[in-house]
């Protein structure tokens, strides 16, 4: 299905009085206006194709009714956020999950719905069907130098199908590490993991970046290979200038400073992007900004700090992503509810006033640090969010259309209900 241009149009009309009066109020209290929303407007969220389908836990899945059962319907899926939202103009796929059968078309059907594709992920945290050797101890840091070679030989191949579809980055995510102390050698595993790096490198093409993702744990217990974003920045300046450190909010040891962590990473040139999501515990892979929103625009806070120190253009200097998961919610609804926090994050941080920052950080003034950060961070911006989709067409509200449209039982009754859609 397709939400029409007249339908959106129709919503916003119905809408407009109330948006207006918010708007009206919140544009009163804010100098320059007019560049935040060009820059809201500019920014663009990839959504994972991963995500679009229930992802359960290990205890059990429920799925939803018309998940999308293939990569066609999941691309129609993310032209159904974009035209409500006009921020989710992109869609990053994992291979072998999603496995375009028909490249040209595929890139046709995307562009319908105004969808560019933006980093392919590998995957070698899973068998496949047919595969001569099995990850279980491993891929890229493997003692077998033949399972390294296959593991290799696989990203060269996502690399292939993305340069194809016209992607620009591949992130490697691995699972490797071990689960008991002993289990591994550590340094060679690291070197091993680096050598095999190297030989996917080679393949980048000259234009694209290697993004080299970091978890503290999980599914190893005792070590993982890459868990920090340290060990993955060591990778990185090994590798060479495009290679990239990866920051997912969910892959962090409890409470570390991930605003700190950007900030050097930034500092360092070594920033590639990000997966974005929220946790109580873990990599919980929930809604961005439904725990912990202040982290968030602490984050967003020094991004335009350092990008904007650096002249680095917001919209285009990183890859803006989202990686979660889905137990209980409609995944649309989800996405939906976090493409607007991570805007409303970023309108925050947009709005703190950088030179009164700097001035009370050069005088020692902690109190006034503080009060400028959370005047910015208890600014209702919602009806700022909603002002730069109106301009785009999109919806003012995207979660409440996509309810009161019913569109999940459109889809329903398109697809059936039983459908497990590929990913986690
Ligand atoms: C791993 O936890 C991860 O965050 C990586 O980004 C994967 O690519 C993604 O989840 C999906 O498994
Ligand atoms: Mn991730
Ligand atoms: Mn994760």
């Amino acid at each position: 299905m397709k939400i029409q241009q007249e339908q959106i149009r129709a919503y916003n009309e119905s809408h407009l009085v109330t948006h207006k009066r918010k708007f009206d109020f919140i544009a009163s209290e804010i100098s320059d206006l007019e560049a935040i929303i060009q820059k809201l407007q500019a920014f663009q969220i990839a959504i994972p194709s991963w995500a679009l389908g229930t992802g359960g836990t290990r205890f059990g899945r429920f799925s939803g009714p018309g998940e999308p059962a293939t990569l066609e319907q999941k691309i129609e899926d993310v032209g159904l956020l974009h035209a409500l939202n006009k921020s989710s103009g992109a869609i990053s796929l994992h291979i072998p999950w999603d496995i375009p059968k028909d490249t040209e078309t595929i890139k046709s059907l995307a562009s319908s719905y105004g969808l560019v594709f933006d980093a392919v992920n590998s995957n070698t945290f899973q068998d496949q069907e047919g595969q001569t050797h099995s990850y279980k101890y491993g891929s890229l840091q493997h003692v077998n130098p033949a399972v390294r070679q296959q593991a290799i030989n696989h990203n060269i191949d996502v690399i292939k199908q993305g340069v194809s579809l016209g992607s620009k980055a591949l992130t490697v995510w691995l699972a490797d590490g071990s689960s008991f102390p002993g289990q591994l050698n550590f340094r060679e595993a690291f070197q091993n993991t680096l050598q095999s790096l190297q030989e996917i490198y080679k393949h980048l093409p000259t234009d694209w970046k290697m993004f080299v993702e970091y978890k503290c744990f999980e599914p190893n217990f005792y070590s993982t290979t890459i868990a920090d974003w340290g060990q993955s920045l060591l990778l990185a300046n090994k590798l060479g200038d495009q290679a990239y450190t990866l920051v997912d909010l969910g892959h962090h040891l409890p409470n570390a400073n991930i605003e700190q962590i950007v900030s050097l990473l930034l500092m360092e040139k070594k920033l590639g992007g990000f997966h974005f999501n929220d946790s109580k515990y873990a990599d919980d892979d929930l809604t961005a900004g439904s725990m912990k929103p202040y982290q968030l625009f602490l984050i967003f806070n020094e991004l335009v700090e350092g990008m904007d120190a650096r002249g680095m253009d917001h919209a285009k200097g990183l890859g803006w992503m989202i990686d979660a998961s889905h137990n209980l919610k409609d995944p649309l609804v989800d996405l939906l509810q976090s493409v607007e926090a991570i805007q409303l994050a970023y309108a925050q941080a947009l709005v703190v006033d950088r030179q009164a920052l700097r001035k009370a950080q050069n005088s020692n003034d902690v109190v006034g640090a503080q009060e400028i950060l959370q005047e910015a961070f208890r600014k209702d911006l919602r009806a700022v969010v909603a002002e730069a989709r109106l301009r785009d067409g999109g919806s003012l509200n995207p979660v409440a259309q996509f309810r009161e449209m019913d569109v999940r039982s459109k889809l329903t009754l398109e697809r059936g209900t039983n459908i497990k859609a590929t990913g986690l």
